[in-house]
Parts: C-alpha cells; structure tokens; sequence
C-alpha cells in the first residue's frame, strides 16, 4: 500500500490531566525507541492537549483532538473552537464519531459545518461513518455510510479533500467487544474507496487513507491490515494501555 498507513488513539473521556500525560510520554518514548511503520496520532480530551504537545515528538506521534465547535467563536459557553485546537499544537481532530452522533445529537448539518471549520483552520480531520446493528441487519450499511459521508465530507474540493482520512467504525462493534469480521471490514472499506472514487476519481481515492475501527486491538490489527482497502486502526480502549497501543502500531 502506498498510501499512508495510519494507527490512532481515540481516547474518548479517559484519563485525567496528570495520568494523559505518562501516557503519552510513556507512547513517545515507546515510538522513539522503536520507530513504526505508520503514522501515530493520540487524540485526547481538550484538557490535555497542550500539556500532551509539549511531550510528544510529532515526528512520530502526532497529536490530535476528538471534537471541535462547529462555531468559528464567540458567546459559545463551554464549546472549543477549530482554531484554539490547532493552537495547542494538535494536527488533528477526530469528526463524526458516532458517540457524539448518538449522544450529543451531531446531524451530518453540524458536522459539515466542522469539518469546514477544521479544514480552515489547518487541522486534518479523521471522519468517522458506521451504521447500527439494526441497519446492517436490514443490509443498509452501504446506503448509510454513503450518506454520512454525502451529507459532511462529498461537498469539500480535491484541495481539502487530502486532509481527509476516514474511519468506518460499525457501530455494533465499538465498546462491544465484537469486532467487524476483517473481510467485512474489507468489503465495507473497499466500497467506500470506491464511492470515494465516484466522486474525487481513482488516484484521489487510492491516495485516501481509510481506517477500520471498533474494538481493533492486538490480537486481531494484523488481519485487519493485511487486508488491501484498510490503511490502519482508530483505536478505542486498547489506545489507553501503552503496551496493547504499541502492540497494534507494531502489527504493520
Ligand atoms: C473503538 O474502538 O471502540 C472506537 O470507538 C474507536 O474510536
């Protein structure tokens, strides 16, 4: 694969300042030591951001967020803006994760509107899509995470749109333990490379690089990214323990 090979932490609300800290020192120097094949990034809660940049050697790890305002600024009493996300050093920020679907109501409206906003302030984004077991049962995954992708991403230009990575996380496989079977992961995966296709052509989208998520960890990353449509992991609980996030950064 010539695209870039990507392993990410999502470390949703774990962690307070002081333990997000020696897990992330503990991460950099376990990448400084022993160099990956692949992009690392570590996506936090906000409160850790600036302290995290200030340990991590974004030459090996880079550092992102988990979610931004889908304001610019302003009289928006507890939100934090694209722009201040970038100003603690972050590179990237995660979009459209389906916890923040699901339980802070983010509509595909709200999330083009971060997406924008993201984009223009110089962050990369990580889009998340996935459907409900419910709707894989009723064989809507496809026309699901079409939409997802319709609704927030398919408006921007070829120029943003290599700032784009994607991650297919079914939702049925997050927190659950259950996993995605790697030829479904695939099978979802190369579908959404070539609706990707459809609309930024062939090389764009061999160039896009897709991430599975949802329960990925150590025992399962290296048939996950054997697979030819899957570039890496977005990394749920097995990011917050140094050895299990290492373990799977080292399966490429
Ligand atoms: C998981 O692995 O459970 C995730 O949701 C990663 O974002």
């Amino acid at each position: 694969k010539m695209r870039k090979k990507i392993v990410a932490g999502n470390w949703k609300m774990n962690e307070n300042l002081q333990e997000g800290i020696a897990l992330a020192k503990e991460i950099n120097e376990a990448c400084a030591a022993d160099k990956p094949n692949c992009g690392v990034i570590v996506c936090t809660p906000f409160i850790h951001l600036a302290k995290v940049a200030e340990v991590l050697d974004q030459n090996f790890v880079a550092l992102g967020a988990e979610n931004c305002a889908d304001k610019e600024k302003g009289a928006y009493t507890g939100e934090v803006s694209a722009a201040m996300v970038k100003s603690t050093g972050a590179q990237y920020v995660i979009l459209g994760h389906s916890e923040r679907r699901q339980y802070y109501h983010e509509t595909a409206e709200i999330l083009k509107e971060k997406v924008q906003l993201a984009l223009a302030n110089g962050l990369k984004v990580i889009f998340c899509c996935g459907e409900t077991l419910e709707e894989r049962e009723a064989n809507k995954q496809n026309e699901v995470v079409k939409a997802e992708l319709d609704g927030s991403v398919f408006n921007l230009s070829a120029e943003e749109w290599k700032n784009i990575v994607l991650a297919y996380e079914p939702i049925w496989a997050i927190g659950t333990g259950k996993t995605a079977t790697s030829d479904q992961a695939e099978e979802m995966l190369a579908y959404i490379r070539s609706i990707v296709a459809e609309k930024y052509g062939k090389e764009a989208a061999e160039d896009t690089t897709i991430l599975y998520g949802g329960s990925c960890k150590p025992g399962n990353a290296k048939e996950l990214f054997a697979k030819p449509d899957i570039d890496g992991g977005l990394i749920g609980g097995a990011s917050l323990k140094c050895a299990d996030f290492k373990a799977i950064i080292d399966a490429w």
